[in-house]
């Protein structure tokens, strides 16, 4: 029997703990009760303009109480999310309206310009309206919750074609993930999650948000993370969960250092999206007197492998596989599983697993083995001991400050611009976000642009985040013998990159 949908609970506990706090946003208390109304608000609006089952729905909202509302919404009139990074340029939202097809955008004021230049002139877009969750309450007994097995998310991911491909999950992989969460982490009704990750992440998402929901418990939303309003909120004894990723923690362990480390009653931090330094792990621990759990997860897979909530936190690895899931190192040439301590392919397996990407089979069928392993493209090692360690990424990937960016997209964007004759894009390390990407140029002959003007040109079309942080303007690209640009050559202070600039 597959797991019931999220959405199916958040409506039960609508009905046993309808007083139960649910979502604290600024000085709002917002209960089950509300939300369940607010959800059921959304799916009335949604179908009133024609949303249909099996329609995909693409949300563009901040963090708010209404992106939730509109979220659950959707879902139960049986359409599928599909997430939408509000800084999104051109590029990505171009893309994403044209695979995704949305029956209907639901975006604000901010972001409405940009979609409307990408979007088919009939398609809906839909405001959240004046009201805390954006939609006028209705009942949710007017509606059936979707089948287990229906789609619920497609989140965008690995773009390692210049392409991001929908990762679609069903209800029951979701739930699935949050139930494995729950158990690992021994999450209850009693605990509050300080959530100030952004909400269209899996991350923000599929762990904040559904863990919260499925365990009847609460959360208190910022629309961003603050270092600062973090550590003050942390002295709330209500409050008793955080989740983050590393550059949250460099930045809370400076905060502390400033303003002294907070009394505080938190019962878990957890670290994922990125890895977490050793350094950081045992700098946290002297400060805040507990050790951050560190997992790992995927937007395909959500989580996969957890430390141990009373065992051993061991600084640099991700742990073991949650309830019910199995993980594996296999040799990335033979793909026959390897013995403990040596270096392969993370393979992964179980319900919490994405069920394919959305209209692309290819991809889908090169992603699973034949006995529904999925190749996670990240490499490490098991220890002696059964912990995972993640030793680097088999595919072209720069991660800054939890946030994913592939150089091929960046390239193609670069290499639009009239005074780029060739490009690449690299991650750099960095002390605050672990990784910035930078890009080498080589410029057109005769050709005259600065640093500055290929920036922006990128800000132009892409994400800000995603804008390289340094130029490089070089004479040609290190190659090797077959032609392919080595990108591990540029990265400053890599043996070998000085002599070649
Ligand atoms: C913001 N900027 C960045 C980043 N964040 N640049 C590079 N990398 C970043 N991560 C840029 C902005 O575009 C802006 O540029 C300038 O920095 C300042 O923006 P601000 O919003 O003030 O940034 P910040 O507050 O310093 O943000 C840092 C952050 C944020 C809090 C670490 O990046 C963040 O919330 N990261 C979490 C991402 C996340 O949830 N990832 C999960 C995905 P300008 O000034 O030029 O406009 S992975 C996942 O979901 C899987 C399942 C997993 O395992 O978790
Ligand atoms: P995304 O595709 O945005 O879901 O990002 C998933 C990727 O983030 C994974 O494939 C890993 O490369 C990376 N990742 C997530 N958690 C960790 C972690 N704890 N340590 C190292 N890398 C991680």
């Amino acid at each position: 029997m597959p797991p019931q949908p999220i959405i199916a609970t958040l409506l039960q506990h609508a009905l046993t703990t309808p007083e139960q706090a649910c979502i604290i946003a600024g000085n709002q208390t917002l209960t089950y009760a509300d939300l369940a109304g607010a959800v059921a608000g959304w799916a009335k609006r949604l179908q009133a303009i024609g949303l249909a089952r099996g329609d995909r729905v693409a949300l563009a909202l901040p963090n708010s109480p209404a992106f939730i509302a509109a979220y659950f919404g959707a879902q139960l009139t049986g359409a599928a999310v599909v997430l939408v990074n509000p800084q999104y340029r051109q590029t990505e939202l171009n893309h994403l309206i044209t695979d995704a097809e949305p029956a209907i955008v639901i975006a604000t004021d901010e972001n409405e310009t940009l979609l409307r230049e990408v979007m088919p002139a009939r398609l809906p877009l839909l405001k959240p309206e004046q009201s805390r969750f954006g939609a006028p309450p209705a009942d949710p007994a007017a509606f059936a919750p979707p089948n287990p097995n229906e789609m619920a998310l497609i989140a965008y991911t690995s773009g390692t074609t210049g392409r991001a491909k929908g990762a679609v999950h069903t209800h029951a992989s979701l739930a699935a993930n949050c139930d494995a969460i729950i158990a690992a982490w021994r999450w209850t009704s009693a605990d509050r999650l300080l959530l100030m990750l952004p909400l269209f992440h899996v991350h923000g998402l599929g762990v904040g948000v559904h863990g919260t929901i499925r365990s009847g418990a609460s959360l208190e939303l910022h629309p961003r993370f603050d270092a600062e309003v973090a550590l003050q909120r942390m002295t709330d004894p209500a409050i008793t969960l955080f989740f983050g990723v590393p550059t949250m923690y460099g930045r809370l362990i400076e905060a502390a250092r400033r303003s002294g480390a907070p009394a505080h009653h938190m019962r878990l931090f957890v670290s994922g999206s990125a890895p977490l330094s050793p350094q950081t792990f045992a700098e946290f621990a002297a400060l805040f007197g507990q050790p951050i759990l560190e997992r790992y997860g995927m937007t395909e897979t959500g989580m996969n492998l957890t430390n141990p909530y009373d065992g051993e936190r061991r600084p640099g690895s991700v742990g073991m596989p949650f309830p019910g899931q199995e993980a594996r190192i296999v040799d990335r040439e033979t793909r026959q599983p390897l013995p403990p301590e040596q270096v392969g392919e993370i393979q992964v397996r179980g319900p919490h697993l994405f069920r394919g990407y959305w209209r692309n089979p290819s991809a889908t069928a090169d992603a699973f083995t034949a006995d529904g392993w999925f190749n996670t493209g990240d490499l490490g090692f098991v220890d002696r001991d059964g912990y995972f360690h993640i030793t680097g990424r088999g595919r072209e990937l720069i991660i800054s400050g939890g946030y994913n960016i592939y150089p091929r997209e960046v390239e193609e964007v670069l290499a639009r611009h009239p005074a780029v004759a060739e490009c690449v894009v690299y991650g750099q390390p960095d002390p605050d976000l672990g990784e910035v990407p930078v890009a080498a140029v080589v410029v057109q002959a005769g050709a005259m642009v600065t640093a500055g003007e290929l920036i922006e040109h990128c800000r132009a079309y892409l994400a800000a985040y995603k804008r390289p942080r340094q130029i490089r303007f070089v004479a040609d690209l290190p190659r090797n013998a077959l032609g392919k640009v080595q990108r591990h050559l540029l990265v400053t202070d890599s043996p070998g990159a000085r002599d070649r600039l």
